[in-house]
């Protein structure tokens, strides 16, 4: 269906004309990139600094007087970072990372008959090449990860779709790779999904995935609603898409697939036995026995499913599919369930329906093109997260008073003040859902869902905005905060934790049944450090300010979150992130909120532990750093260099924590300070986030909100602590 294309350049430079690229910003914080095409229109629409920014085109922002001070540097980062402040308020940013979303883009859109501009084909194209591995050529699970089955056969099929010919000296060494391997055969079970989508691996080859789940009575234990939202708003498309077994039409570039994927004749395959076969290198959640028993009585069940309780049961995955992608304005919850539900809403409705088009509109907010070409992105934006952070850092370092950064923060107010969801969800409990009213998410009001940590931090901006400065209007009024809190307080789970979206809604044995062998910890929500430490801030910051509201839940609530988050500690002193990198991440937003109900470095174990564990990390250049697999393994490795970003949160944590001596902060400040560029912005280092303990995702703006927020903080703690010794 796509022409192919012919590439004979190198991807260190882009195919295409990077200076005719834009980022459209529309309602809300949606973002979509556009490529003009004609003079003309590149005169109407100049491109900005934010554009030139993340195309990694020089910014010819000015070299700044060099700083002296923590504070004068802070102020620096911050005169760089507001030029990438979006007209409406919010900052945008990349954010890539997962290397098995864009092939799921590409095969979807392929399988639905959806194109893509050349423009954006030669960039993703681009963006594979310059992704391949140089050892090897083939593609891991994110780009910091080895090569992987799931990561080289799925970027395979996609940059072959794309138009790159097979004999192109990329698609040579990533075959040869995958053949290494063994082939596609042993790819994990998603891969095994999207490729038979493709009509490239047999629908046999796949563990049963039945939407007769879908029908169980509520009550019983393992009923998909109780899953984590995640798993199940990718399972309740794949169950559909399961159940009418759907598959591409096969024309030549399928049938050429099926050759390439494989070392062995595709049509001698012995499908059912590939289903529990997973590559070695691919493996981080081997199947359980009882996962296994289960998968051969569900096979058993396939041969004889009833046919009128399957329709039933299809009618009903294809139903929930609706009401996400309505719930949603076609966002749905993350980029996964995206690309599944426009291929099952292409096939059920037809490329002439609405919901075609609305995906096809809505898909462009996945994609993102950055110096390196087109990837797709972890989720519709991360819109609110660094809004929030960048927000914060400036009131509470005091460079939300200069005069010449008041109209960016009263437009960041703004913005904030329209992202707040207002209403519960549309097919509110039919679509299982929890309450959003009051929320703020991750990433656009549109999008739609409740993050317990994203509401905390989304409420704590406002409140710092509205109450800490002389000048910002109250545009989210008082019963809206409270409908924040009122939401926080129904989002506690027994042990006190806050999970991420819901509450924990299934046994914790269902981790048993899952069945993705690449994510670890994905069948339920947990609760995490990180979400729960933000709910206790944000509940404690408004507690001073509305002392009557709720009062005594309130103090109950956060009572019992600190109960958690002293469970939680591990013995030598830190928490385990699970959505950065890693204990440095945790422990930021743990000393924080602890220190907010009074737990210090001089008077609480806990924190003098932590403080403790931290220090004895620092290393010998005054920073900290840590590697992603920190988070796969549950235990502090090394970076091979210390980090910035991380080197901002562990200085943070020992600044809530009221750490009396200067020399670790001043030391931090100074490695900090020494890696900022002469125009005030810092160079990006190793990725900061991670999702499901094994895939690492990027974060671009940390680089610039915390060390503008250590920065800043320090200076005034390091002048306070110097008083305090002269006192
Ligand atoms: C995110 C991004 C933000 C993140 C925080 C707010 C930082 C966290 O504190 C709570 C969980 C949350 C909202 C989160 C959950 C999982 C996400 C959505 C992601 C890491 C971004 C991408 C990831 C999603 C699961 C990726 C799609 C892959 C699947 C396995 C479905």
């Amino acid at each position: 269906m796509y022409t192919p294309l012919n590439i004979d350049k190198s991807p260190s430079e882009p195919f295409t004309d990077y200076t005719r690229w834009r980022l459209r910003v529309d309602d809300g914080g949606r973002h979509s990139w556009h490529y003009l095409n004609t003079d003309a229109e590149c005169e109407q629409w100049p491109q900005t600094t934010v554009d030139k920014f993340w195309l990694g085109l020089d910014t010819e922002l000015p070299e700044l007087p060099k700083p002296n001070t923590p504070f004068e540097a802070a102020r620096n980062g911050y005169e760089f970072y507001k030029q990438l402040q979006s007209h409406d308020g919010h900052w945008a940013g990349e954010y890539g990372g997962p290397m098995f979303l864009l092939p799921g883009l590409v095969i979807g859109s392929y399988v639905s008959g959806m194109a893509f501009t050349r423009n954006e084909r030669l960039e993703m194209i681009r963006y594979l090449m310059n992704r391949a591995h140089p050892d090897d050529g083939g593609w891991g699970i994110h780009v910091e990860g080895h090569s992987t089955v799931f990561g080289t056969a799925l970027n395979y099929a996609a940059i072959r779709i794309l138009g790159l010919d097979a004999e192109h000296p990329v698609c040579v060494k990533a075959r040869a790779t995958l053949h290494q391997f063994g082939g596609a055969t042993a790819i994990p079970s998603w891969g095994k999904f999207w490729l038979s989508v493709l009509n490239v691996y047999d629908w046999a080859g796949n563990n049963p995935i039945p939407p007769e789940l879908w029908l169980l009575p509520n009550s019983v234990p393992f009923h998909p609603h109780r899953w984590w939202i995640h798993t199940r708003t990718v399972y309740v498309p794949l169950s559909y898409l399961y159940g009418v077994r759907f598959k591409a039409p096969e024309d030549d570039l399928i049938l050429a697939l099926r050759q390439e994927l494989y070392p062995v004749d595709y049509y001698t395959i012995d499908w059912p036995a590939q289903r529990n076969n997973v590559a070695s290198v691919d493996l981080y959640s081997p199947h359980t026995t009882i996962l296994d028993v289960l998968n051969k009585v569900l096979s058993g069940y396939e041969a004889c499913a009833i046919p009128p309780l399957r329709r039933a049961a299809v009618e009903y995955a294809y139903k929930l599919i609706v009401y996400e992608d309505e719930n949603t304005g076609y966002q749905t919850l993350g980029p996964v369930s995206k690309m599944f539900n426009l291929v099952a809403r292409a096939y059920h409705d037809g490329p002439n329906s609405e919901a075609y088009k609305l995906h096809e509109i809505k898909r462009q907010d996945f994609m993102w093109i950055g110096h390196e070409g087109m990837m797709m992105c972890g989720t519709n934006g991360s819109q609110l997260w660094d809004t929030g952070f960048i927000t914060q850092a400036l009131v509470e370092t005091g460079l939300a008073d200069l005069e010449s950064n008041k109209e960016g923060l009263l437009k960041a107010l703004d913005w904030l003040d329209k992202a707040q969801i207002l209403q519960n969800p549309l097919h509110y409990e039919t679509s299982y859902r929890h309450r959003t009213k009051g929320a703020w998410g991750f990433s656009t009001k549109e999008q739609g869902y409740t993050v317990s940590d994203c509401t905390g931090e989304g409420l704590k901006a406002v409140m710092y905005l509205q109450h800490h400065l002389k000048f910002t209007p109250k545009l989210v009024s008082e019963e809206r905060m409270q409908s924040a809190v009122d939401l926080l307080l129904t989002m506690q789970n027994p042990g006190g934790g806050f999970a991420s979206y819901e509450l924990i809604r299934g046994p914790s044995w269902l981790e048993w049944l899952n069945p993705a062998e690449v994510f670890g910890n994905i069948m339920i929500e947990y609760s995490y450090p990180e979400c729960t430490t933000s709910v206790i801030t944000a509940l404690a910051i408004f507690k001073k300010l509305y002392p009557a509201y709720r009062r005594s839940e309130i103090d109950r609530t956060m009572k019992n979150a600190i109960k958690y988050l002293h469970d939680s500690q591990t013995p030598e002193g830190g928490w385990v992130g699970s959505w950065g990198i890693c204990f440095t991440y945790a422990m930021q937003f743990a000393l924080e909120s602890l220190s907010l109900v009074g737990e210090i470095y001089e008077t609480s174990p806990v924190v003098s532990r932590a403080c403790e564990f931290l220090l004895g990390k620092q290393r010998a250049d005054g920073g900290w750093g840590e590697s992603w697999t920190s988070c796969e393994q549950s235990r502090w490795i090394e970076h091979e260099n210390s980090q910035v970003v991380q080197t901002c949160w562990a200085t943070m944590a020992l600044m809530y924590a009221r750490y009396p001596h200067p020399e670790p902060i001043e030391k931090a400040v100074r490695l900090v300070m020494s890696r900022q560029s002469p125009n005030g912005s810092w160079p990006q280092e190793a990725i900061e986030g991670i999702f499901n303990k094994t895939c690492a995702i990027a974060y671009p703006n940390f680089k610039f909100s915390f060390p503008i927020w250590m920065l800043g903080k320090a200076d005034t703690y390091l002048k306070g602590l110097k008083c305090g010794k002269q006192n």
